[in-house]
């Protein structure tokens, strides 16, 4: 699709679900930063979503996470962010903050603790009732730290029946998606440590169960527009959690570390016609601005997918189905590379204008005044983290 019309009218329907916590403070085991301005409750961290979607025009969902996002009225903050112009999106479990989940949660040795952790992933899908979520989505840090500390079988038998219970709990038109992670915080063995698990108990479940890939839960060197690729193939790509990493759960803007890598992904998800209407995939952005300001990383981290699926749309498919069709490897890489040397900046400008929007959301945000009326109004009262 080279023609500049037809990928525009993509990616003003390109739609990216922004996490809740990234306006929060977050941070590594030897320091959170605290920010001036970060939001204090749900409602302030929407109002920033909110902030996201307004200069960027692609952002109309903020996923939220339990009980971090925690209220007594979800249907009051759902009407809380329409009226601001979004949506409560991706209901995300939170298995992994609670001390009795030391040994695991769902996978955990103890029925006890099993029960807990399965009524916490059913109470999320009360919420999501309330709040009018598709998805509910599951990340478990189990997992052990040493050979022998528990049957790695007998954990997936747990973990499966543990899914199955709330996969019978969805509504109709309810998904779960299964994000996997191949380490940390366990360090010997996860239980949902990589694509074909998190695949495996999915088809186990069945179509309303989907795989759930974050960018940067593989181990270094992992093709992961394989993945998607494979995924895609069966009808079982989910979700996306987006972020980039030099070397672990970096957690950085996407992009940032390898924007070659976002666009070859981005290309398989084009291949299979995952940016097409009523695409089944969530694209979400999963990050943490440790260091950098939470609202203009999250309009840049826009930005970065939509130059990465724009330079995929360019891909002339036609051109590359020739030349891999006649052997000729250096003219199929050089049809994808033309794609990614284009600067489409100028498209994507166009596109904003078209939209009514500035060309510039990073520039248009900076002269809102919209950072210094949060720092200024946000005072007192305990700002947001991964604390409850
Ligand atoms: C785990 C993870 C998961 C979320 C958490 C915030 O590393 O990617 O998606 O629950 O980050
Ligand atoms: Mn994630």
């Amino acid at each position: 699709m080279s023609n500049p019309d037809a990928v525009k009218s993509v990616l003003r329907d390109l739609r990216i679900e922004v996490p809740s916590w990234a306006f929060g403070n977050s941070g590594t085991r030897f320091k959170v930063f605290a920010q001036a301005g970060v939001p204090r409750d749900p409602f302030e961290k929407i109002a920033d979503a909110a902030a996201v979607h307004r200069f960027t025009g692609s952002a109309p969902s903020v996923a939220l996470h339990i009980p971090w996002d925690r209220v007594d009225d979800y249907a009051a903050l759902a009407k809380f962010a329409s009226d601001h112009g979004i949506a409560l999106g991706t209901i995300n479990s939170n298995t992994f903050q609670d001390n009795d989940y030391m040994l695991g949660s769902v996978t955990h040795p103890d029925p006890r603790v099993r029960r807990k952790a399965t009524d916490h992933l059913l109470d999320c899908i009360d919420i999501m009732d309330a709040t009018g979520s598709r998805d509910l989505k599951l990340w478990f840090a189990d997992g052990t730290n040493y050979p022998g500390q528990d049957d790695i079988t007998a954990r997936q038998e747990r973990l499966g029946e543990a899914l199955a219970e709330v996969y019978a709990r969805l509504g109709a038109d309810q998904r779960m998606v299964l994000e996997y992670k191949f380490f940390e915080p366990a360090f010997y063995h996860t239980d949902v440590p990589d694509w074909g698990t998190s695949f495996l108990h999915c088809v186990a479940l069945g179509d309303r169960a989907l795989v759930c890939v974050d960018t940067g839960h593989h181990a270094p060197g992992t093709n992961i527009e394989f993945i998607v690729a494979q995924l895609l193939r069966t009808k079982k790509l989910g979700a996306f959690d987006f972020n980039s990493r030099f070397y672990a759960d970096d957690d950085l803007m996407v992009g940032s570390a390898d924007p070659f890598q976002l666009f070859r992904v981005m290309h398989e998800v084009n291949r299979g016609q995952g940016f097409a209407a009523g695409t089944p995939i969530t694209f979400m952005l999963d990050q943490c601005h440790n260091i950098e300001a939470k609202i203009p990383g999250q309009i840049r981290s826009i930005m970065n997918v939509q130059e990465a699926v724009a330079k995929a749309l360019l891909v002339d498919a036609d051109a590359l189905g020739t030349a891999q069709r006649d052997g000729d490897v250096l003219g199929a890489n050089a049809v994808v590379m033309d794609a990614y040397n284009t600067d489409v900046r100028p498209l994507l400008a166009e596109l904003r204008a078209d939209q009514g929007l500035d060309p510039d959301p990073m520039a248009a945000y900076k002269r809102s005044g919209y950072a210094e009326t949060i720092a200024k109004d946000r005072v007192g009262g305990a700002q947001a983290g991964w604390g409850a």
